[in-house]
């Protein structure tokens, strides 16, 4: 039986404001003029609020169940606290890559937090075919400097210990588990995709050696408790800010209530699956330059996630055997692991639950083409990922898969 508690809704929101001393002086709540209702996405209510003065705020409530199924998929709440936690975490480590939070409601599971109305959802950008350079790169230090940060490096044994006791987030992670890692092998009632593509979701369950790489990857998530990370971190749970519709001056990740103490590859694995699912749509467009440039993404990402990671490695608290030897073997492990998440999170998207508006909004003709290619790339990155390759040979194999798979 699902929690019962009141939910958010036009009729209470601005008494909800009054209630709490703490909206004062961020929004007049007697004088909201822009009311709008935002959440389109898996899990949760999101609204927007302005003032006559154009202040503004957002509510995110989390309800007692996954959205986008309805009451029959029963999902705790407290994911709320968790995401409002993370954020905060984050923002010691990584403040400008982050929305400010202002409160958060125990009882009622609502994060307040800054108004990012001024922003776009990455995702929303790219399949318009906007090009915004410098978002890749940030978002690769953003993932360095939060999983130092939180890494025993950083906290020291017994605060990282703490630290991840009170960061456990077991009903998220079991979404994680079974979308991302098992039912795209061993289908549950969830799966769906084009008749056209029913072959290639079998070969891909059928790749017994795909089957154990993923048994490796699961395992991994499952057991690893190296940083506090974001844990969906796809191109929909990053918000940019430009002006002149180049290069973004904000980007902020929002969304963090998948977090846990994971393996910080995830975080590099899900930006990257999702820059090649950009990719594959662009293909799928005959935007053969976007595809390209979509490509080069995943190695901006490494190489500001790489450059930070050196850049914070001096500070670390234990220098004993953490020597720079090691630091080299911890850039490998990172680099092939991210890989190998790059291909389990990129064929999750195209079979299983949850998919991505990039591919989805393709018309069927393309889409084929779209999800074969995506769905073949993934299995060429995750199982090759521990060979010798530079990142424009991944991008020129992926480039070849994507196109020799298009559709008309
Ligand atoms: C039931 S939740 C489905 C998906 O939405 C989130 O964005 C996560 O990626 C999750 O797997
Ligand atoms: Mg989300």
């Amino acid at each position: 039986m699902a929690e019962e508690y009141e939910f958010l809704s036009k009729d209470n929101i601005s008494s909800y404001l009054s209630s709490k001393a703490v909206f004062s002086k961020l929004i007049d709540s007697q004088n909201i003029v822009v009311f709008k209702e935002v959440g389109d996405g898996n899990l949760n209510l999101v609204f927007i609020m302005k003032d006559n003065k154009g202040k503004g705020i957002v509510l995110k409530q989390a309800l007692p169940y996954v959205r986008l199924v309805g009451p029959d998929w029963p999902m705790t709440p407290t994911r709320a606290r968790i995401e409002a936690e993370t954020t905060i975490a984050h923002s010691k480590y990584a403040k400008d890559l982050v929305p400010e939070i202002y409160d958060y409601d125990e009882s009622r599971y609502i994060i307040a937090m800054e108004d990012l109305s001024d922003h776009v959802v990455w995702r929303g950008a790219l399949n318009e075919g906007f090009q915004f350079e410098g978002v890749a790169g940030p978002l690769g230090t953003y993932v360095a400097k939060t999983g130092f940060g939180t890494s025993v490096f950083t906290l020291g044994q017994e605060t990282h210990k703490l630290e991840l006791a009170r960061a456990i987030n077991p009903g998220l992670c079991l979404i994680t588990e079974d979308l991302v890692f098992s039912e795209p092998y061993f289908e549950n009632g969830r799966n769906s995709f084009l008749p056209a593509n029913e072959i290639d979701a079998k070969e891909l369950a059928n790749d017994s050696d795909m089957v154990r790489e993923i048994g490796i990857l699961k395992y991994k998530f499952m057991t690893t408790s190296e940083s506090l990370i974001h844990g969906d971190l796809h191109t929909g749970s990053v918000m940019i800010k430009a002006e002149d519709k180049q290069s973004a001056i904000s980007i902020k990740a929002i969304d963090s209530e998948f977090a846990f103490y994971g393996p910080l590859a995830f975080d590099l694995g899900a930006l990257m699956a999702n820059y090649v699912i950009a990719a594959a749509r662009f293909c799928a467009l005959g935007k053969i330059e976007q595809m390209q440039w979509a490509l080069g993404l995943p190695e901006q990402t490494w190489v500001a996630f790489e450059k930070e990671i050196r850049a914070l490695w001096p500070t670390r608290v234990d220098k004993r055997v953490f020597n720079d030897e090691f630091l080299e073997v911890l850039l490998k492990t990172w680099r092939e692991d991210a890989l190998g998440f790059t291909g389990a999170k990129m064929a999750r998207r195209i079979v299983g639950l949850a998919k991505t508006t990039d591919i989805e909004t393709l018309e069927p003709n393309l889409r084929e083409g779209a999800a074969r290619g995506v769905l073949r790339a993934a299995r060429m990155i995750t199982k090759t990922r521990k060979q010798v390759k530079t990142w424009a040979d991944i991008a020129n194999e992926t480039k070849a898969i994507l196109t020799s798979a298009a559709t008309k």
